[in-house]
């Protein structure tokens, strides 16, 4: 082909609308797609993200090449492959001669820094494209927070609301008098609750061929690989999407905060792997969620809630991630240096509720939500974990990882290392929370009511620690000084049973000792 455009798609770029495909003619494009060794290494990703990504990465390329394109897909495993996105780019000049080299921005800093520098590298012309697979871009998202004292997710997504028309009735106000119905999104669960399996896919051969690599280069990375079921294409994550919206949206708003041992998905739409990759359009699956509602097939709470996830806070963290970059990464508010402890790679711990968030990080590379937020994240806010090995944990162990949206998810959301910019409160609780929220506690060695001493809850004690040696900082906060009311009337003594509880409880926390992370 003399003269093509080179499209380099990377690995949650999977989308047939991205923005350096369309327009293009087939008889005059070569698509590189690359598996290399720099992105599978930066940090020591869980097992099963690599094969979702690599699974999904050769599935999409034959859907390609089944389609009519050309495509230079370069295996990991190939044994002149230079290991880096840039290298890679080079070597496919060299042996495509194109006019134009033609790529969406990447989503991470990391790789945007190597890609901007490609114009300057090539003998080639090269433009890079606005990724449009997300509903704000950045320019708008930089002007709204402009002019603002404080960024707070609620208007933004206000914003997004009005952009979009999703929930909004003709005459521009919100669909049954609310923005927001977060209030209703709090049940705690009942008794048996249990949600309908989602639909697991068994490894073909392409997955059973990237397993195989895996496990023969990566084989000391965490995680397990054996229950491996996550849709690595379209048509597959398709069938999710299905099944979330026929099974589990009604029951999605209510119990979005809710945790039961052993239920790993509820009734969350276990869809951000496939929306992260590209699989699917993060709009198209609002505009589900709102026909259900208009169907009569869920309520409210529910449609709104999940849009709200969406084009609220996924939006919301990621044009804050851009404004943050890079000092986001350094970020550390609070002064929090204590090491990782070892039970977050081994899951050895007797607190049941954390056992269960790590087992099911083991075995899924998943966890939902607000055991994300509120069991393992309030565990490191509270015990004052750095806030770069708690980054680097949660990079590698979740297969819908990548650094836009989980940093500012962990560094300012749950351990206000930020100082504030994105949320107006630290989301601090005790075992009271996880208590009402879970039947984590009724199998556990501790008891949430005992407030200090043996047997105590260590959220207990350590929620106090946590308040007392931030004090300056947070009292002033109108969302949470007033805990400091009980602080002051329980007096020294009873105040010095909490801080020596939970020191004689963070002096026994082991640091992991192995490299997990990277
Ligand atoms: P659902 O509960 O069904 O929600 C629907 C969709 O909303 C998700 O698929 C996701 O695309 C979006 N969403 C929901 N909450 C958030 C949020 N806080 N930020 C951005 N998008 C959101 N999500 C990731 O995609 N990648 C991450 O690396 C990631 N890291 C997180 C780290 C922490 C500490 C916390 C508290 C949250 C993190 N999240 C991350 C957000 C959220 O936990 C996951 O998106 C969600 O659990 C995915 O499961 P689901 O598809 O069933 O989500
Ligand atoms: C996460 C990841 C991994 C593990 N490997 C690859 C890869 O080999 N090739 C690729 O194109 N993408 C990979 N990814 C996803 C990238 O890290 C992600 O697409 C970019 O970093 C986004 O900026
Ligand atoms: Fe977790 Fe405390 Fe409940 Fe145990 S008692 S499950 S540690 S909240």
């Amino acid at each position: 082909m003399p003269d093509p455009v080179l499209v380099p798609i990377l690995g949650d770029q999977l989308s047939r609308n991205l923005a350096s495909l369309r327009g293009r003619t087939k008889d005059d494009t070569v698509i590189l797609m690359m598996e290399v060794r720099d992105e599978a290494t930066y940090v020591k990703h869980h097992k099963q993200k690599i094969v979702l990504i690599f699974s999904a990465m050769r599935h999409f390329a034959n859907e390609l090449r089944d389609a009519g394109w050309t495509v230079d897909y370069v295996q990991l495993d190939n044994k002149d492959n230079s290991g880096s996105f840039t290298g890679e780019v080079a070597r496919a000049i060299e042996e495509h001669v194109p006019r134009l080299v033609s790529v969406v921005e990447a989503g991470e800093w990391r790789v945007r820094e190597d890609i901007d520098q490609w114009a300057d590298k090539f003998a080639c012309k090269v433009e890079i494209l606005r990724d449009d697979r997300f509903v704000c871009s950045q320019s708008e998202f930089d002007d709204w927070a402009e002019d603002r004292n404080a960024l707070r997710m609620e208007f933004f997504y206000r914003e997004m609301r009005r952009k979009t028309g999703l929930l909004m009735t003709e005459d521009g106000k919100p669909e049954g008098g609310e923005w927001n119905y977060d209030s209703e999104n709090r049940k705690p669960p009942k008794e048996g609750l249990s949600a309908p399996e989602r639909p697991k896919f068994e490894p073909d051969e392409i997955t059973q061929e990237v397993i195989a690599l895996v496990e023969d280069r990566f084989a000391d990375h965490f995680g397990a690989l054996d229950s491996f079921g996550w849709p690595v294409t379209r048509a597959q994550a398709e069938e999710c999407a299905d099944a979330f919206f026929a099974e589990r949206i009604e029951r999605f708003g209510p119990y979005q905060d809710a945790m039961v041992a052993g239920e790993d998905d509820l009734f969350h739409s276990m869809l951000s792997t496939s929306i992260n990759l590209g699989l699917l359009d993060p709009l198209e699956l609002c505009e589900r969620a709102e026909q259900a509602y208009a169907d009569g097939k869920a309520p409210l709470n529910s449609v709104e809630g999940f849009i709200r996830q969406i084009i609220g806070w996924r939006e919301y963290v990621r044009g804050f991630y851009w404004r943050q970059m890079p000092h986001l990464q350094k970020a550390n508010a609070l002064n929090a240096q204590r090491g990782l402890p070892e039970f977050y790679w081994t899951g050895e711990t007797d607190m049941a509720c954390l056992a269960d968030c790590i087992r099911s990080t083991r075995d899924n590379a998943h966890a939902h939500h607000i055991q994300r937020l509120m069991v393992l994240g309030n565990f490191c806010l509270l015990a004052g974990i750095n806030p770069r090995e708690v980054q680097d944990w949660y990079l590698v162990v979740y297969a819908d990882a990548y650094e836009w949206v989980e940093l500012p998810n962990v560094s300012a959301m749950i351990l206000y290392a930020d100082g504030g910019e994105l949320a107006s409160k630290p989301y601090a609780a005790s075992g009271n929370y996880i208590n009402k929220m879970s039947n984590y506690c009724k199998e556990c060695t501790y008891s949430p009511s005992k407030k200090t001493g043996e047997g105590a809850c260590p959220f207990n004690p350590l929620y106090w620690h946590f308040m007392d040696r931030h004090r300056d900082r947070l009292e002033m906060n109108n969302r949470v000084g007033r805990v400091y009311q009980n602080w002051d009337r329980m007096g020294e003594d009873r105040q010095k049973e909490y801080l020596d509880s939970a020191e004689a409880f963070l002096d026994q926390l082991k640091p992991a000792g192995k490299a997990w992370a990277r």
